[in-house]
């Protein structure tokens, strides 16, 4: 049986949209965004950092929640929501996967740090001004890619569960706007699927 070690608010909403999406059956422990319970020592033996999303599969413990998208595709749905290495929208679907984490998130961690996490005196405009502009032209390229298209690789994803949940994330920080009508457009495709609905059960982005 898989297990999620899940906490509202946060990316793990991406691996229970992913599972979700797939249909697989899952537990999940839902735990508090809060240190009691993600730096607590049960939850640090899962993951040192105590950070989530976290997935345990008998005796398997993996975390990073992308490489958690891909061992789920890889051992549980034999490649579901994956093109195939060969087919035509295979580097589309790559390179949107790994710009989640790899460009889009890093702006967004600076943003919630000096809009939330920190208390407000220690809260930096100049860091906060920067990493709006660097998020701007981070969703930018996705924007325009998005042309007469309905999802990041053609059709639905795993790719949708990592940037799409990030691109929901900017447009509720206001980075996302009406100057960007095929990002909007995505987004209300997302929020349309049942999948993820039934996630959101769960959480809010
Ligand atoms: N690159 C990691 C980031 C994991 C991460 O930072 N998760 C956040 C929630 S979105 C977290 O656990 N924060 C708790 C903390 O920093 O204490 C991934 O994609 O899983």
């Amino acid at each position: 049986m898989l297990t999620l070690h899940f906490a509202p608010n946060s990316r793990a909403v991406r691996t229970l949209w992913l599972l979700e999406e797939l249909g697989l059956e899952y537990e999940l422990n839902r735990m508090d965004f809060h240190p009691k319970d993600l730096k607590s020592d049960a939850h640090r033996a899962r993951h040192p950092l105590g950070r989530i999303p976290v997935l345990e599969d008998g005796d398997v413990t993996i975390w990073e929640s992308g490489a958690i998208a891909e061992y789920i595709l890889e051992r549980h749905k034999n490649g579901g929501l994956k093109p195939s290495p060969d087919a035509s929208n295979y580097p589309k679907y790559l390179q949107w996967f790994h710009y989640c984490e790899g460009m889009v998130m890093p702006p967004i961690n600076t943003i919630v740090v000096h809009t939330i996490l920190l208390p407000p005196e220690r809260r930096d405009e100049t860091a906060l001004g920067q990493a709006q502009r660097l998020l701007g032209r981070a969703v930018q390229p996705v924007e325009e890619d998005m042309v007469g298209k309905e999802y990041l690789a053609g059709d639905f994803t795993a790719a949708d569960t990592m940037l799409g949940h990030s691109i929901m994330m900017a447009n509720r920080m206001g980075i996302v706007n009406d100057a960007h009508p095929n990002l909007l457009g995505y987004i209300e495709r997302l929020k349309a699927r049942p999948a993820l609905q039934k996630a959101f059960e769960f959480d809010t982005v």
